[in-house]
């Protein structure tokens, strides 16, 4: 069924193929790459772009000797299929299975783990920089779509590899797609670049005119080297790329593995910074994914003939609530604004973007930014709510603290994704979000256990909160059981009363703490539930009136152990002078892998079973 490609053992085995046999493997590829990604789910539609671009890329590079950094890493699929992984696909992006990222620890062939967007020439100029200060030779590449380029990284990184001498090859796959359309003025400047695919032919025509000028003498050499260098700035125009110090080839076919080579082997042959332009189209060879990128762009499994989920029935989610909410909140408050940094639809703000375009701002992959911005938004009058991945929030943590807090601006911040997130492993993990954002001044934190919280914290945090907040909420739909009690901003409630042991919870795990209180009760145990609500302020009182009552408490929470909601309330035991027995339960300070979150959550000793199985021990004094 795979003829070439099953013969494919490493990239070595592609050097001797002809051109036409290069062109075969890229449709085996591509039937694998749809056939595989059905069956497990993944992100489809950039992979299929980039098959041509990465049998190239192998065919003219000698890897694991040279170096590719993949960023954002979801469009390594290809780069994997050819490195000797291809048998390990049934296994993408589930526990102990293929990572959907690249990972130094899964082969030799991966140089550098990535997962979020723009970091990719930083890493690649790095690597080139230790090269050439180790004496080395080999060839370092960054790969890089557009998207990722509307990252603020990626200038820093542009700005001080440009004015280097260090060999680097930095490769634009242009497919004019973020996950959705790509935005903003860079953008745009491809988009007229693309529409001047004679431009690397010329240059070409213009330096073999050029280079038939002969050369008397190292002095008037280098003169006419000059002269060269004037005559081509006149002939044909620079590029941005150009004007910052690199030599710009491009636009070439994404799709044509002879341009692409041509293109690769002058690039080899070029000192210093390259910059290759290529142009692609994402989802290509599935007409299903060219007609929709964004659908399959991260897809669930799917059936291949018709494209839909195969999943069961769409259930709503927290994301689209939050969506659903912020429109009919902002049909009554003119004032707020909502801001993504390229993330509408996995944030729910399309119905936003629909309905108020005006106040609706995609500014590309660029978090901080994003912050920043808002706190702008805030200063001018307006109610900025701002939703991003805990994950990716990081990148925001100085705006957010220098920009927001510190000014006391009124910023909402719906932190989605926040907690373990299962398929996409440890670098989307939203398991740090409450340890980064606890410490800083005027910030408070909430957290909502169902749908009907997370639509009141909201309305509060829009039309009474006056100061920068943020709303923690998980992937998915975990809610918790039978809460009524209206939000009242720091005031945890008590969803199941008991004597014997003090659960403190917040968000998600309210509804694992339910599930450990009925285990517990089965054996005669009255475990006493509190769900947060605001984990900043932390309700105080109601902490050490329960430490009090039950004298022994466990902490319950959905992010890491080190700044946590654990060591919020150890603070609040030591500082009160209440000597119980306590523990917190959350996940370790270590990287956390991918898996599904119920597979996570048993593997680290958060599933209600686990925890009441410990909570037994607890009480016990250790014992079994
Ligand atoms: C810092 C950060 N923010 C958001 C994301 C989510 N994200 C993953 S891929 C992607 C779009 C990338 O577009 P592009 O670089 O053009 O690659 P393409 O999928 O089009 O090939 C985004 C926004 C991320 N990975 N990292």
């Amino acid at each position: 069924m795979y003829n070439l490609l099953s013969n494919i053992k490493n990239p070595d085995d592609i050097k001797h193929c002809s051109l036409e046999q290069l062109n075969e493997l890229c449709d085996e590829i591509r039937r694998f790459l749809i056939s595989s990604v059905s069956k497990t789910g993944g992100h489809l539609a950039s992979n299929l772009g980039v098959v041509e671009l990465t049998v190239a890329l192998h065919f003219c590079f000698d890897l694991p000797k040279d170096k590719i950094v993949w960023d954002v890493g979801h469009q390594c699929y290809v780069h994997k299929i050819l490195t000797n992984r291809m048998s390990r696909f049934s296994t993408l992006r589930q526990k102990d299975g293929l990572s959907g990222f690249p990972k130094t620890s899964e082969s030799e062939y991966d140089c550098f783990n990535t997962g979020h967007s723009s970091t990719s020439i930083s890493a690649a100029l790095g690597i080139a920089r230790g090269r050439d200060l180790a004496g080395d030779n080999y060839h370092v590449l960054a790969v890089f779509g557009d998207g990722a380029l509307t990252g603020g990284m990626m200038y820093e990184a542009l700005n001080d590899a440009g004015r280097s001498k260090n060999n680097l090859i930095a490769i634009l796959n242009d497919n004019a797609m973020s996950i959705s359309k790509n935005v903003g003025a860079i953008s745009r400047y491809l988009k007229d670049l693309r529409s001047k695919p004679g431009y690397f032919k010329s240059k070409q025509i213009v330096e073999f005119c050029l280079n038939k000028i002969p050369f008397f003498g190292r002095h008037f050499a280098s003169f006419i080297k000059k002269i060269k260098w004037g005559i081509k700035q006149l002939i044909l125009p620079s590029t941005i790329f150009d004007d910052l110090g690199f030599e710009y080839l491009g636009p070439v076919d994404g799709h044509n593995i002879k341009a692409m080579i041509a293109v690769f082997e002058r690039a080899k042959r070029i000192d210093g910074p390259v910059f290759v332009h290529v142009h692609t189209k994402k989802g290509k060879g599935y007409s299903l994914a060219e007609d929709n990128p964004q659908k399959f762009h991260g897809i669930s499994k799917f059936n291949i003939n018709s494209g839909t989920a195969v999943s069961e029935k769409h259930e709503d989610d927290y994301s689209e609530v939050f969506g659903n909410t912020l429109v009919s909140l902002s049909e009554k408050n003119e004032k707020i604004v909502a801001i993504t940094p390229a993330m509408p639809i996995g944030t729910g703000l399309t119905g936003f973007a629909d309905k108020f375009k005006n106040r609706f701002f995609d500014v590309g992959i660029a978090e901080q930014h994003a912050v920043t911005f808002a706190a702008g938004l805030a200063v001018s009058g307006f109610i900025p709510v701002v939703p991003i991945y805990s994950s990716f929030l990081q990148r925001a943590y100085d705006q957010i603290l220098h920009d927001v807090c510190l000014q006391n601006l009124h910023v909402v911040l719906p932190v989605d994704r926040a907690g373990i997130v299962g398929a996409d492993g440890e670098t989307h993990q939203g398991l740090y979000d409450i340890a980064f954002l606890s410490h800083m001044p005027n910030m408070s934190i909430l957290s909502p256990s169902d749908f009907n919280e997370l639509a009141q914290m909201l309305d509060y945090a829009v039309n009474v909160h006056k100061a920068p907040i943020a709303i923690r909420y998980p992937r998915g739909n975990t809610q918790a059981d039978g809460i009524k009690a209206p939000f009242e901003f720091g005031k945890s409630i008590t969803v199941r009363e008991g004597g014997d042991l003090t659960i403190i919870t917040a968000g998600r795990m309210v509804k694992t703490a339910q599930e450990v209180s009925e285990i517990l009760l089965l054996r005669g145990i009255g475990t006493q539930v509190i769900s947060l609500r605001t984990i900043k302020p932390l309700d105080e009182a109601a902490i050490i009136e329960s430490a009090k009552k039950t004298r022994h408490m466990l902490t319950l929470e959905d992010g890491t152990i080190i700044g946590g909601i654990g060591s919020m309330v150890s603070s609040v035991l030591e500082n009160n002078n209440i000597h119980i027995s306590f523990h917190s339960l959350a996940f370790p300070d270590e990287p956390i892998p991918h898996g599904t979150i119920a597979q996570l959550d048993k593997q680290y000793g958060l599933d209600a079973e686990s925890i009441a199985k410990f909570a037994m021990k607890f009480l016990n004094n250790g014992d079994e």
